[in-house]
Order: C-alpha cells, then structure tokens, then sequence
C-alpha cells in the first residue's frame, strides 16, 4: 500500500466498516514488515430447519503468520455465535462447544459439516437462502475479518441439530 494513498482509502471505507478500516490501516503504517494477516473463505451459513432453532456456519480460515486463534464469531443479525467441535462417544456423534480454535499457516481452520462448526442461536428469521450474511471473525494476533457468508437453505445438512 503507497503511502499517498492511505488518506483516500481510510475515507472511502469509514461509512462502511470503520473498525476494519482502522484495523487495516495499522496493518499497512505498523512498521511490522510481517503483520499477521488471516483470510477467510467459502464461508456458509446454513438457516434453522425449523425457525427459532439454530443454523450453523461453516469456513476455512487461513493465516500468513505463525500460530492464530479463532476467538469468536459476531453477526448483527444473529443473536449469539457459539464455536462447537464434534466428538464421537460410545459410536454417537455429538457435539460440545469450545472456546476458541488454533490454527497455523501449515494447517488451516477447516469447520465442515461433521465435523467443528459455528452454531447460530437467534437467527434474524427474515434471512432467505441466496442472502448474504455478514459474519465478523475475532482473531488472535490477526486483526478481524469480516466476510458476507452465502445463506443456504437447512437442506445441506448438519447432522444432529
Ligand atoms: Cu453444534
């Protein structure tokens, strides 16, 4: 990022995610020739079967730098975001909520259905599958990152919810 352009790119992005822009911007000024930078792909979120029961997300986060925690998930259409990992026990699949999930830049976070997954509680019922919904991923060292995950429909599945 060139230096001249650092006032143009912070106004244009204020309106829309302030956080983030003052976020990227102490990446870009930090003097850090290596800042921690994490990146989030095919996120999808998939709608309760039933409305007022949980829907759940699904993501690969990567990171360019070194050891990285997934600390939480936030959505201002969701009222609350749980990490959860599957375990089996006794041949039963279930699952369990964690507080936080690590990854590095030679093993990515990978939540697949089967396996861990975000568990959505108090989903916004106006959501239709083909919106988008924007989730925020808190990260340690790494700033946040907010993506815009596709809705799907309950179809695909999540066993045992
Ligand atoms: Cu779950």
């Amino acid at each position: 990022m060139r230096q001249e352009g650092h006032g143009v790119y912070a106004g244009g992005m204020r309106k829309a995610v302030p956080l983030l822009a003052v976020l990227l911007l102490a990446a870009a000024c930090g003097g850090a020739p290596h800042s921690p930078q994490a990146t989030v792909e095919d996120a999808v979120v998939t709608l309760p079967a039933v409305a007022g029961r949980s829907g759940a997300a699904y993501f690969t986060v990567s990171t360019n730098h070194g050891p990285t925690r997934l600390t939480g998930i936030t959505s201002p259409r969701v009222g609350r975001i749980e990490l959860h990992e599957t375990v089996e026990q006794n041949g039963v699949a279930t699952m369990r909520p964690i507080g936080e999930a690590s990854f590095s830049p030679d093993s990515p976070l990978v939540f697949e259905p089967g396996g861990s997954h975000a568990m959505l509680f108090e989903v916004d019922p106006a959501l239709r599958p083909g919106d988008r919904l924007s989730l925020t991923f808190a990260l340690d060292p790494a700033p946040s990152m907010k993506v815009e995950a596709e809705v799907r429909g309950p179809g695909q599945a999540h066993m045992g919810h």
